[in-house]
Protein backbone atom coordinates (compact mmCIF):
# COMPACT_ATOMS: atom_id res chain seq x y z
CA UNK A 1 0.00 0.00 0.00
CA UNK A 2 1.36 3.26 -1.39
CA UNK A 3 -0.26 7.07 0.50
CA UNK A 4 -1.78 9.28 -1.30
CA UNK A 5 0.81 11.80 -2.65
CA UNK A 6 -1.56 14.59 -4.56
CA UNK A 7 -4.01 14.20 -7.74
CA UNK A 8 -1.97 12.92 -9.90
CA UNK A 9 -3.32 15.76 -11.85
CA UNK A 10 0.04 17.35 -13.09
CA UNK A 11 3.73 15.70 -13.21
CA UNK A 12 5.87 16.21 -9.80
CA UNK A 13 7.90 19.49 -10.45
CA UNK A 14 10.46 18.78 -8.07
CA UNK A 15 11.05 20.36 -4.52
CA UNK A 16 11.55 24.32 -5.31
CA UNK A 17 8.23 24.39 -7.54
CA UNK A 18 6.39 22.29 -4.81
CA UNK A 19 6.94 24.12 -1.72
CA UNK A 20 8.60 27.43 -3.38
CA UNK A 21 6.28 29.33 -0.71
CA UNK A 22 8.16 27.21 1.68
CA UNK A 23 11.96 27.99 0.88
CA UNK A 24 14.13 30.69 0.41
CA UNK A 25 14.08 31.33 -2.94
CA UNK A 26 13.08 34.14 -5.15
CA UNK A 27 11.11 34.42 -8.39
CA UNK A 28 15.20 35.61 -9.59
CA UNK A 29 16.53 32.03 -8.64
CA UNK A 30 17.43 29.91 -11.21
CA UNK A 31 15.65 26.54 -10.07
CA UNK A 32 18.35 23.73 -10.75
CA UNK A 33 16.39 20.77 -10.39
CA UNK A 34 16.33 17.25 -11.51
CA UNK A 35 12.90 16.07 -10.66
CA UNK A 36 13.88 15.37 -6.85
CA UNK A 37 11.45 14.86 -3.79
CA UNK A 38 7.86 13.12 -4.20
CA UNK A 39 9.09 10.01 -2.86
CA UNK A 40 6.78 7.18 -1.98
CA UNK A 41 5.54 6.80 1.90
CA UNK A 42 5.46 3.08 1.47
CA UNK A 43 3.43 0.54 4.11
CA UNK A 44 6.01 -2.11 5.79
CA UNK A 45 3.42 -4.63 6.51
CA UNK A 46 6.04 -6.42 8.30
CA UNK A 47 7.37 -3.86 10.65
CA UNK A 48 3.48 -2.70 11.39
CA UNK A 49 2.37 -6.59 12.07
CA UNK A 50 5.34 -6.84 14.64
CA UNK A 51 4.86 -3.84 16.22
CA UNK A 52 1.15 -3.46 16.01
CA UNK A 53 2.10 0.08 14.80
CA UNK A 54 1.29 1.68 11.90
CA UNK A 55 4.64 1.51 10.19
CA UNK A 56 5.22 3.45 6.94
CA UNK A 57 8.86 3.98 4.94
CA UNK A 58 9.80 7.05 3.13
CA UNK A 59 11.56 5.61 0.42
CA UNK A 60 14.46 8.23 -0.12
CA UNK A 61 16.06 5.86 -2.55
CA UNK A 62 13.54 7.07 -4.89
CA UNK A 63 15.26 10.56 -5.84
CA UNK A 64 17.55 11.21 -8.82
CA UNK A 65 20.66 10.50 -7.31
CA UNK A 66 19.32 7.40 -5.28
CA UNK A 67 19.43 9.60 -1.39
CA UNK A 68 17.52 12.03 0.45
CA UNK A 69 20.30 14.87 -0.40
CA UNK A 70 19.16 15.59 -3.71
CA UNK A 71 16.42 17.59 -1.89
CA UNK A 72 19.15 19.83 -0.27
CA UNK A 73 21.23 19.76 -3.28
CA UNK A 74 18.97 21.13 -5.40
CA UNK A 75 17.94 23.95 -3.14
CA UNK A 76 22.14 24.55 -2.04
CA UNK A 77 23.40 24.45 -5.61
CA UNK A 78 20.54 26.84 -7.15
CA UNK A 79 21.37 29.54 -5.11
CA UNK A 80 25.04 28.98 -5.47
CA UNK A 81 24.54 29.85 -8.82
CA UNK A 82 22.60 32.90 -8.17
CA UNK A 83 25.34 34.06 -6.11
CA UNK A 84 27.49 34.22 -8.85
CA UNK A 85 29.44 30.69 -7.62
CA UNK A 86 31.49 29.12 -10.70
CA UNK A 87 32.94 25.96 -8.47
CA UNK A 88 31.78 24.00 -5.47
CA UNK A 89 33.30 22.09 -2.82
CA UNK A 90 31.74 19.25 -0.27
CA UNK A 91 33.16 16.80 2.51
CA UNK A 92 31.07 13.48 1.73
CA UNK A 93 30.98 9.99 3.02
CA UNK A 94 29.42 9.27 -0.44
CA UNK A 95 26.08 10.36 -0.92
CA UNK A 96 26.52 14.07 -0.61
CA UNK A 97 29.18 13.72 -3.17
CA UNK A 98 27.48 11.97 -5.99
CA UNK A 99 24.26 14.33 -5.61
CA UNK A 100 26.49 17.56 -5.91
CA UNK A 101 28.16 16.46 -8.80
CA UNK A 102 25.07 15.77 -10.49
CA UNK A 103 23.56 19.02 -9.72
CA UNK A 104 26.15 21.22 -10.07
CA UNK A 105 27.44 19.79 -13.52
CA UNK A 106 23.73 20.27 -14.77
CA UNK A 107 24.18 23.67 -13.01
CA UNK A 108 27.81 24.72 -15.31
CA UNK A 109 29.21 25.14 -12.19
CA UNK A 110 32.41 22.66 -11.04
CA UNK A 111 32.27 19.97 -8.34
CA UNK A 112 35.31 19.04 -6.58
CA UNK A 113 34.52 16.72 -3.65
CA UNK A 114 36.65 15.45 -0.77
CA UNK A 115 35.73 11.93 0.49
CA UNK A 116 37.92 9.71 3.05
CA UNK A 117 40.03 7.36 1.31
CA UNK A 118 38.57 3.83 1.02
CA UNK A 119 36.37 4.48 3.30
CA UNK A 120 33.01 5.04 0.44
CA UNK A 121 30.98 3.05 -1.35
CA UNK A 122 31.92 1.94 -4.95
CA UNK A 123 28.31 2.89 -6.35
CA UNK A 124 29.00 6.36 -4.97
CA UNK A 125 32.37 6.55 -6.53
CA UNK A 126 31.38 5.63 -10.01
CA UNK A 127 28.13 8.32 -9.34
CA UNK A 128 30.72 11.37 -8.52
CA UNK A 129 32.82 10.13 -11.78
CA UNK A 130 30.02 9.68 -14.07
CA UNK A 131 28.94 13.13 -12.84
CA UNK A 132 31.98 14.41 -13.35
CA UNK A 133 33.96 15.64 -9.90
CA UNK A 134 37.18 16.17 -9.38
CA UNK A 135 37.30 13.25 -6.48
CA UNK A 136 39.68 13.90 -4.18
CA UNK A 137 40.61 11.27 -1.43
CA UNK A 138 41.74 12.61 1.68
CA UNK A 139 43.82 10.41 3.59
CA UNK A 140 41.17 10.22 7.03
CA UNK A 141 37.79 10.25 7.60
CA UNK A 142 34.99 12.51 7.03
CA UNK A 143 35.62 14.90 9.90
CA UNK A 144 39.01 15.67 8.42
CA UNK A 145 37.55 16.14 4.94
CA UNK A 146 34.92 18.33 6.15
CA UNK A 147 37.34 20.76 7.91
CA UNK A 148 39.41 20.74 4.54
CA UNK A 149 36.38 21.64 2.80
CA UNK A 150 35.95 24.60 4.82
CA UNK A 151 39.36 25.97 4.64
CA UNK A 152 39.03 25.78 0.83
CA UNK A 153 35.95 27.96 0.64
CA UNK A 154 37.35 30.40 3.15
CA UNK A 155 40.76 31.13 0.87
CA UNK A 156 39.35 29.53 -2.60
CA UNK A 157 37.09 30.89 -5.15
CA UNK A 158 34.84 27.92 -3.47
CA UNK A 159 31.26 27.64 -2.18
CA UNK A 160 30.77 24.71 0.44
CA UNK A 161 27.57 22.74 0.51
CA UNK A 162 27.19 20.44 2.95
CA UNK A 163 24.57 20.90 5.77
CA UNK A 164 26.94 23.47 7.39
CA UNK A 165 25.27 25.55 3.99
CA UNK A 166 21.62 26.32 5.45
CA UNK A 167 20.34 26.26 1.93
CA UNK A 168 20.39 22.71 2.66
CA UNK A 169 18.72 21.74 5.49
CA UNK A 170 15.87 24.05 3.59
CA UNK A 171 16.05 21.58 0.70
CA UNK A 172 15.87 18.26 3.18
CA UNK A 173 12.93 19.55 5.54
CA UNK A 174 10.86 18.94 2.34
CA UNK A 175 10.82 14.98 3.07
CA UNK A 176 9.03 15.86 6.53
CA UNK A 177 6.05 18.13 4.80
CA UNK A 178 5.75 15.35 1.84
CA UNK A 179 5.10 12.92 4.76
CA UNK A 180 2.26 15.44 6.57
CA UNK A 181 0.94 15.99 2.99
CA UNK A 182 0.38 12.34 2.43
CA UNK A 183 -0.79 11.06 5.93
CA UNK A 184 -3.05 14.47 6.18
CA UNK A 185 -1.64 14.56 9.97
CA UNK A 186 1.81 14.18 11.29
CA UNK A 187 3.37 10.45 12.77
CA UNK A 188 3.38 10.08 16.30
CA UNK A 189 7.25 9.35 15.71
CA UNK A 190 9.66 9.70 12.64
CA UNK A 191 12.45 7.27 12.80
CA UNK A 192 15.36 8.24 10.86
CA UNK A 193 19.59 7.53 10.65
CA UNK A 194 21.74 10.16 11.98
CA UNK A 195 25.34 10.72 10.87
CA UNK A 196 26.57 13.93 10.46
CA UNK A 197 23.37 15.02 12.27
CA UNK A 198 21.69 17.51 9.08
CA UNK A 199 18.74 15.24 8.12
CA UNK A 200 17.17 15.25 11.36
CA UNK A 201 17.79 18.83 12.24
CA UNK A 202 16.24 19.24 8.73
CA UNK A 203 13.17 17.01 9.72
CA UNK A 204 12.39 19.00 12.67
CA UNK A 205 12.46 22.23 10.97
CA UNK A 206 9.48 20.75 8.60
CA UNK A 207 7.61 19.42 10.78
CA UNK A 208 7.81 22.27 13.42
CA UNK A 209 7.21 24.66 10.26
CA UNK A 210 4.00 23.04 8.80
CA UNK A 211 3.08 22.92 13.06
CA UNK A 212 3.48 26.87 13.92
CA UNK A 213 1.56 27.03 9.95
CA UNK A 214 -1.17 25.13 11.54
CA UNK A 215 -1.37 22.37 9.14
CA UNK A 216 -0.85 19.96 11.93
CA UNK A 217 -1.21 19.91 15.65
CA UNK A 218 1.25 18.26 17.43
CA UNK A 219 4.79 17.41 15.55
CA UNK A 220 6.04 13.80 15.87
CA UNK A 221 8.42 12.77 18.65
CA UNK A 222 12.67 11.97 16.60
CA UNK A 223 13.98 9.01 17.39
CA UNK A 224 17.67 8.64 15.75
CA UNK A 225 20.09 6.36 15.41
CA UNK A 226 23.73 6.11 14.90
CA UNK A 227 25.97 3.35 14.23
CA UNK A 228 27.61 2.07 17.52
CA UNK A 229 31.23 3.16 16.50
CA UNK A 230 30.06 6.34 15.39
CA UNK A 231 28.41 7.40 17.78
CA UNK A 232 28.91 11.35 19.38
CA UNK A 233 25.33 12.55 20.19
CA UNK A 234 24.50 8.97 22.11
CA UNK A 235 27.99 9.19 24.34
CA UNK A 236 27.76 13.15 23.77
CA UNK A 237 31.42 12.96 23.03
CA UNK A 238 33.00 13.73 19.97
CA UNK A 239 34.79 9.75 18.37
CA UNK A 240 37.95 10.17 17.37
CA UNK A 241 38.66 7.12 14.85
CA UNK A 242 34.84 6.49 14.28
CA UNK A 243 34.01 2.86 12.62
CA UNK A 244 31.10 1.06 11.30
CA UNK A 245 30.12 -1.01 7.70
CA UNK A 246 27.45 1.62 7.42
CA UNK A 247 30.21 4.44 5.62
CA UNK A 248 27.41 6.73 5.20
CA UNK A 249 27.30 7.75 8.71
CA UNK A 250 30.91 7.01 9.95
CA UNK A 251 31.09 10.41 10.98
CA UNK A 252 32.87 11.48 14.60
CA UNK A 253 32.07 14.95 14.80
CA UNK A 254 28.65 15.92 13.32
CA UNK A 255 28.62 19.29 12.27
CA UNK A 256 24.97 19.79 13.23
CA UNK A 257 25.30 18.38 16.48
CA UNK A 258 23.49 21.70 18.50
CA UNK A 259 20.60 21.19 15.92
CA UNK A 260 19.90 17.73 16.34
CA UNK A 261 20.20 17.65 19.96
CA UNK A 262 17.41 20.58 19.57
CA UNK A 263 15.50 18.27 17.54
CA UNK A 264 15.47 15.29 19.84
CA UNK A 265 14.73 17.43 23.01
CA UNK A 266 12.10 19.64 21.63
CA UNK A 267 10.19 16.54 19.73
CA UNK A 268 10.53 15.04 22.94
CA UNK A 269 12.58 11.90 20.95
CA UNK A 270 15.84 9.89 21.68
CA UNK A 271 19.17 9.04 19.78
CA UNK A 272 20.33 6.10 20.67
CA UNK A 273 22.99 3.55 19.04
CA UNK A 274 22.57 0.19 17.11
CA UNK A 275 25.49 -2.08 16.07
CA UNK A 276 26.10 -3.21 12.64
CA UNK A 277 24.72 -6.69 12.89
CA UNK A 278 21.59 -4.81 13.62
CA UNK A 279 22.06 -2.58 10.66
CA UNK A 280 22.85 -5.38 8.15
CA UNK A 281 19.50 -7.42 10.05
CA UNK A 282 17.60 -4.66 9.48
CA UNK A 283 18.89 -4.42 5.43
CA UNK A 284 18.45 -7.67 4.78
CA UNK A 285 14.79 -8.23 6.44
CA UNK A 286 13.89 -4.81 4.36
CA UNK A 287 14.76 -6.14 1.29
CA UNK A 288 13.31 -9.58 1.67
CA UNK A 289 10.07 -8.86 3.37
CA UNK A 290 9.38 -5.45 1.98
CA UNK A 291 10.86 -5.43 -1.27
CA UNK A 292 13.03 -2.25 0.01
CA UNK A 293 16.54 -2.46 -1.11
CA UNK A 294 18.33 0.61 1.21
CA UNK A 295 21.94 1.06 1.93
CA UNK A 296 23.24 -0.06 5.05
CA UNK A 297 23.09 2.88 6.60
CA UNK A 298 19.62 4.06 6.08
CA UNK A 299 18.85 0.37 7.36
CA UNK A 300 20.18 2.67 10.80
CA UNK A 301 16.52 3.79 11.81
CA UNK A 302 14.52 0.16 11.03
CA UNK A 303 17.28 -1.34 13.20
CA UNK A 304 16.28 0.93 16.05
CA UNK A 305 13.21 0.90 15.79
CA UNK A 306 13.25 -2.53 16.17
CA UNK A 307 15.52 -2.24 19.16
CA UNK A 308 13.24 -0.09 21.22
CA UNK A 309 10.42 -2.17 20.05
CA UNK A 310 12.38 -5.05 21.81
CA UNK A 311 13.02 -2.97 24.79
CA UNK A 312 9.52 -2.41 25.46
CA UNK A 313 9.46 0.95 24.87
CA UNK A 314 7.13 1.32 21.30
CA UNK A 315 3.27 1.54 22.17
CA UNK A 316 0.92 -0.36 20.21
CA UNK A 317 -1.61 2.32 17.63
CA UNK A 318 0.93 4.51 16.82
CA UNK A 319 1.68 5.95 13.69
CA UNK A 320 5.18 5.58 12.83
CA UNK A 321 7.29 6.61 9.81
CA UNK A 322 10.80 5.68 9.54
CA UNK A 323 12.86 7.14 6.44
CA UNK A 324 15.14 4.88 4.56
CA UNK A 325 17.60 7.77 3.16
CA UNK A 326 19.66 6.02 0.17
CA UNK A 327 19.83 2.83 -2.62
CA UNK A 328 21.12 -0.33 -1.54
CA UNK A 329 22.75 -1.02 -5.29
CA UNK A 330 25.07 2.20 -4.01
CA UNK A 331 27.14 -0.73 -1.74
CA UNK A 332 26.38 -3.84 -3.03
CA UNK A 333 29.73 -5.86 -1.09
CA UNK A 334 28.48 -4.77 2.04
CA UNK A 335 25.36 -6.52 1.95
CA UNK A 336 26.52 -9.78 0.15
CA UNK A 337 28.98 -10.18 2.29
CA UNK A 338 26.19 -10.35 4.95
CA UNK A 339 23.87 -12.46 3.12
CA UNK A 340 26.55 -15.09 2.71
CA UNK A 341 24.90 -18.03 1.26
CA UNK A 342 25.46 -18.26 -2.23
CA UNK A 343 22.06 -17.92 -3.73
CA UNK A 344 22.89 -18.77 -7.27
CA UNK A 345 22.59 -21.84 -8.83
CA UNK A 346 24.04 -22.23 -12.41
CA UNK A 347 22.71 -24.90 -15.11
CA UNK A 348 22.16 -25.70 -18.91
CA UNK A 349 19.11 -24.61 -20.71
CA UNK A 350 17.43 -27.16 -19.45
CA UNK A 351 13.38 -27.17 -17.97
CA UNK A 352 14.61 -30.19 -15.84
CA UNK A 353 17.85 -28.47 -14.58
CA UNK A 354 15.86 -25.88 -13.93
CA UNK A 355 13.08 -27.16 -12.12
CA UNK A 356 15.25 -29.18 -9.60
CA UNK A 357 16.91 -26.14 -8.96
CA UNK A 358 14.02 -24.21 -8.25
CA UNK A 359 12.97 -27.20 -6.04
CA UNK A 360 9.94 -27.56 -8.19
CA UNK A 361 7.62 -31.05 -8.01
CA UNK A 362 6.18 -31.94 -11.31
CA UNK A 363 2.20 -31.97 -10.59
C1 LIG B 1 22.36 7.01 3.23
O1 LIG B 1 26.97 11.94 2.00
O2 LIG B 1 26.91 12.81 5.30
O3 LIG B 1 22.77 12.79 9.62
O4 LIG B 1 28.41 13.08 3.10
O5 LIG B 1 24.27 9.07 3.08
O6 LIG B 1 22.18 14.24 7.67
O7 LIG B 1 24.45 13.23 7.85
C2 LIG B 1 25.60 11.18 4.25
C3 LIG B 1 24.75 10.93 5.27
C4 LIG B 1 22.03 8.72 6.44
C5 LIG B 1 23.07 10.61 7.58
N1 LIG B 1 21.87 7.87 5.44
O8 LIG B 1 22.46 11.85 7.37
C6 LIG B 1 27.38 12.42 3.05
C7 LIG B 1 26.63 12.18 4.28
C8 LIG B 1 22.60 7.99 4.31
C9 LIG B 1 23.55 9.00 4.21
C10 LIG B 1 22.96 9.73 6.40
C11 LIG B 1 23.76 9.88 5.28
P1 LIG B 1 22.99 13.11 8.18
Amino acid sequence: MTAPTGTGASPWRGVIEEYRDWLPVSAETPVVTLGEGGTPLVESGWLSAKTRCSVWLKVEANNPTGSFKDRGMTVAVSSALEQGATAVVCASTGNTAASMAAYSSRAGLRPLVLVPHGKIAPGKVAQAIMYGARLIAVRGGFDSCLEVARALAKDYPVSLVNSVNPMRLEGQKTAAFEIVDALHDCPDVHVVPVGNAGNISAYWKGFREYAEAGRVSTPPALWGFQAEGAAPLVSGQVVRDPETLATAIRVGNPASWLLAEAARDESGGVIEAVSDRQILQAQQDLAVRDGVFVEPASAAGVAGLLARWAAGKVRPGLTITVTVTGHGLKDIDTALDFRGAVTEVVVDADVDQAAAAADLVSA
